[in-house]
C-alpha cells in the first residue's frame, strides 16, 4: 500500500524523521524556535525510534516462542509511537509561515456539509483543542466509509480514533507543544496555532483520497 499522506516519514524500510517544511524560527512569534526545535528533534524523533523498535520487536517475537503479554505490550507501544510519528508528520504540515488560511473547493464544501460552515468547523476544532484532558490531539479527518470530514479529540496518540478515519489536519495539545512558550495558557497557544493554520496539505490529501468516492 502506498502511503500518500506521509511520503517523507518512511524510507528504506524504516520510519524516519521527515524534513521540516520550514526553518525552526519560521513560525515565530506564534510558535517559538526553541519550542519547535525541541518538539521536532527530541519528541518527534523519539516516536520515530519507538515505532521502529516496536516493529523490530514484533519481528523478533514472531520468530520465537509466543508470549501473549509481550505481544500485547508491543502492539500498544507500536500504536503509541507510530501514532505519534504520523500525527507529528501532519502537525508540521498543518502550519505554515505563509498559511493558506481557508480551504477551497471540494474540502470547503464538504466541511460546510459536516459542520455547517468553515467558521462552524473552526469553532468546534478550537473547542476540542481546549477541552482535551491531559495529552492529546484535535484532528480533522476523513471518514473513509462516507468520505465525509469528521472531527476527533484523540487522547495520547491513538485513543478515541475511529478505525476508518484518515487524519487531514491536526493540532498537538500535549504540553510539550506549548509549555515553554505559553506555560499553562493553552488557549493562547491554540490561537497562535490557528493563526498559522495552513490548509494546503489537507486540501491535497482530501482531493486525493475522498473525491473519487463522492
Ligand atoms: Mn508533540
Amino acid at each position: 500500500m502506498n502511503c500518500h499522506c506521509h511520503p517523507h516519514g518512511f524510507a528504506e524500510g524504516h520510519y524516519v524523521l521527515p524534513q521540516l517544511p520550514y526553518e525552526f524560527e519560521a513560525l515565530e512569534p506564534e510558535i517559538d524556535a526553541q519550542t519547535l526545535r525541541i518538539h521536532y528533534e527530541r519528541h518527534h524523533a523519539a516516536y520515530v525510534s519507538g515505532a521502529n523498535q516496536a516493529m523490530e520487536q514484533m519481528r523478533t517475537m514472531g520468530k520465537g516462542e509466543a508470549n501473549c503479554a509481550a505481544a500485547a505490550a508491543t502492539t500498544r507501544d507500536l500504536a503509541f509511537h507510530l501514532g505519534g510519528h504520523i500525527l507529528h508528520c501532519l502537525y508540521w504540515k498543518s502550519m505554515s509561515p505563509t498559511p493558506k488560511s481557508e480551504p477551497e473547493g471540494a474540502l470547503r464544501e464538504a466541511i460546510a456539509r459536516s459542520f455547517g460552515s468553515l467558521e462552524g468547523f473552526l469553532k468546534l476544532f478550537r473547542c476540542l483543542c481546549l477541552s482535551i484532558q491531559g495529552s492529546g490531539w484535535a484532528v480533522l479527518g476523513v471518514d473513509a466509509l462516507s468520505c465525509r470530514p469528521v472531527l476527533a479529540a484523540m487522547e495520547k496518540h491513538q485513543d478515541a480514533l475511529s478505525p476508518s478515519m484518515r487524519p487531514l489536519l491536526v493540532c498537538d495539545v500535549w504540553e510539550h507543544a506549548y509549555y515553554l512558550q505559553y506555560q499553562n495558557k493553552r488557549a493562547d497557544y491554540v490561537d497562535g496555532f490557528l493563526a498559522r493554520l495552513d490548509w494546503s496539505h489537507a486540501e491535497k490529501s482530501f482531493n486525493a483520497h475522498a473525491l473519487p468516492h463522492e
